[in-house]
């Protein structure tokens, strides 16, 4: 893995939410040009571009139309060459999302598969209905139905494990692997610096058996990290990444530490570091669906897990599918600003390349919505419709979908105070949060006390200590309310200790406060409500 990987911190940008430059509603490229000084002061050294290419926006760019071209809602080829141009003198390096488990449905080469065109009849995993009529097996998909959905042109089913109009390729037929290794390519040659790999251990299907019974996700057993997936990124990496100075995450989803070692072994070739799950489950069971209460014990076991399991991780609390994590792991209310900086003081003190989501260096919380007719979300508008089916009352709908919706991280970003908080000058395409007068950039650019400010800070520091990128962790205390967690390399420590807690915490270690997200110079073994503090040398006292 490539040493830039491991020293610069991401930001990723969902573009139809981060900066519309036309007033059309839709954010766009030469919006994302516009703030990229913005993201250079604040101290990015990569960005991860959620999808940009032309999509019939079933699923927001995640069912893509055309892999070699802009999406015209963001721009043109030229507004992307000019963004990365313009990175370039910055020295920020741009990723993009790959998302080649599934195409759109109107991409051509599924017009072309439908229509048994010659050469493309098995691009995509068709089958006929079973003899006694019924589907062709019995999984079900990420998004809350089953995974088939009959074509009336080609008058067989094929296979989608995410919406239905995101038919899956088929990765059994060795054309399909080449026209990706040509995509990857057009943007590596472009000047990009990697991807961000969408879904990338679930391509190869073993078998379309019927899966064991399982309440969700139904079939699993059959795709999750198969043997003939290792062998595809071994192919990728081999004829095309290992070529290049880039550098790959994986979003990697179930992935367990076994497999995440193998995913990324320099040795086997496949991917530089994986996006892993496990701490995204302190709140929840399995699927986000099943909420229960965020637990400090669950995150920490995930942390310690996870920290020790790889040698690089990558280290997230939000990005474009998770709810906000001041609202879901601290306190979106009165201590707001407490929270948010003491989860920046975990992100970037963490062993691993830190993923910042676009707006959570500022604060944002999630959506203050009051009904499902305000969301957008394709996953959101599934399960409420299975759960209609099931019967569950309409206000038992919204209480399971409003903290978990992805269209909670989604909202457009907050820029200033002005109309539509500086996102655009027409009627966004998802309706801004109303708490943009408070919480937005211009308020908290030149604040020295803000939450970006503390980003900015703890981005420094963390670009300056070795002990913070490169030390090895270790968990030292996961209890009801106290994080705390050790850094150490050659020689030296740091010390990071976090209350997830409205209450004053006893936290007994000293130490040189390197930073504290209170301000304070001195810790005197308290923490304060919802706290942050990393200590130079700490030692328990
Ligand atoms: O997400 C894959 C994935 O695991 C999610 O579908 C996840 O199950 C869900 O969002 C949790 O709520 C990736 C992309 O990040 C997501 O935006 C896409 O919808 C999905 O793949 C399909 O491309
Ligand atoms: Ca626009």
């Amino acid at each position: 893995m490539k040493q830039w990987a491991k020293d610069r911190v991401v930001y990723q940008i969902y573009p139809r939410s981060f900066q519309d430059s036309n007033g059309d509603g839709i954010g766009d490229l030469p919006g994302i040009l516009q703030r990229l000084p913005e993201l250079k002061d604040l101290g990015v050294g990569i960005i991860w571009l959620s999808p940009v290419y032309p999509s019939p926006n079933a699923d927001n760019g995640y069912d893509i139309s055309d892999y070699c071209a802009i999406n015209p809602e963001y721009g043109t080829m030229q507004d992307m060459e000019a963004l990365l141009e313009k990175a370039r003198e910055l020295d920020i390096r741009i990723l993009m999302d790959l998302v080649i488990n599934h195409t759109s449905d109107e991409h051509p080469w599924f017009q072309k598969s439908r229509a048994r065109e010659a050469g493309y009849e098995d691009y995509y995993i068709w089958r006929p209905a079973r003899p006694d009529g019924g589907l062709p097996n019995n999984w079900t998909s990420f998004f809350a139905q089953d995974c088939w959905e009959y074509d009336q042109v080609r008058g067989e089913y094929y296979l989608h494990l995410f919406a239905k109009k995101q038919p899956d390729l088929n990765y059994a037929n060795p054309r399909v692997l080449q026209e990706v290794e040509e995509i990857m390519r057009f943007w590596l040659d472009k000047g990009v610096a990697g991807f961000r790999c969408d879904v990338i251990n679930v391509l190869y299907k073993t078998s379309l058996e019927d899966g064991e019974k399982r309440p969700f996700l139904r079939g699993l057993e059959h795709y999750l990290t198969q043997p003939g997936n290792h062998e595809i990124l071994q192919k990728l990496h081999k004829d095309v990444l290992s070529q290049y100075d880039c550098f790959t995450v994986g979003e990697t989803v179930f992935v367990t530490p076994k497999q995440g070692r193998e995913l990324t072994d320099e040795a086997r070739g496949e991917l530089d570091t994986v996006f892993s799950f496990e701490h995204m489950e302190a709140d929840q069971y399995l699927v986000k669906w099943l909420k229960r209460k965020f637990s400090v014990r669950r995150f920490g076991a995930a942390l310690e897990k996870w920290q020790n399991a790889l040698e690089w991780n990558t280290n997230y609390l939000e990005n474009h599918d998770q709810p906000r994590s001041v609202s879901r792991f601290a306190d979106d209310g009165a201590y707001w600003e407490q929270s948010a900086k003491m989860l920046c003081t975990m992100l970037l003190s963490l062993r691993g390349t830190p993923f910042i989501y676009q707006g959570e260096e500022i604060g944002m919380t999630n959506f203050d919505y009051s009904s499902i007719d305000q969301l957008d979300d394709v996953e959101s508008k599934n399960v409420d419709a299975l759960l209609r089916e099931k019967h569950l009352p309409q206000w038992l709908r919204w209480k399971i979908i409003r903290p978990t919706s992805r269209d909670n991280a989604r909202t457009p970003m907050q820029w200033d105070a002005s109309a539509n908080a500086g996102f655009t000058t027409g009627t966004p395409w998802l309706a801004v949060n109303r708490n943009y007068r408070r919480i937005n950039v211009e308020a908290q650019r030149n604040d020295p006390f803000s939450v970006r400010s503390y980003y900015k800070e703890m981005i420094r520091i963390r670009s300056l200590s070795q002990t913070l990128r490169y030390g090895s962790f270790k968990l030292l205390e996961a209890t009801g309310r106290l994080l705390v967690y050790e850094r150490k390399y050659e020689g030296r420590h740091a010390l990071v200790l976090l209350n997830f807690s409205a209450r004053k915490v006893r936290a007994g270690y000293a130490g040189q406060v390197v930073i504290a997200s209170s301000g304070r110079e001195n810790y005197d073994g308290v923490l304060l409500p919802y706290e942050g503090i990393i200590l130079n040398e700490g030692v328990k006292i």
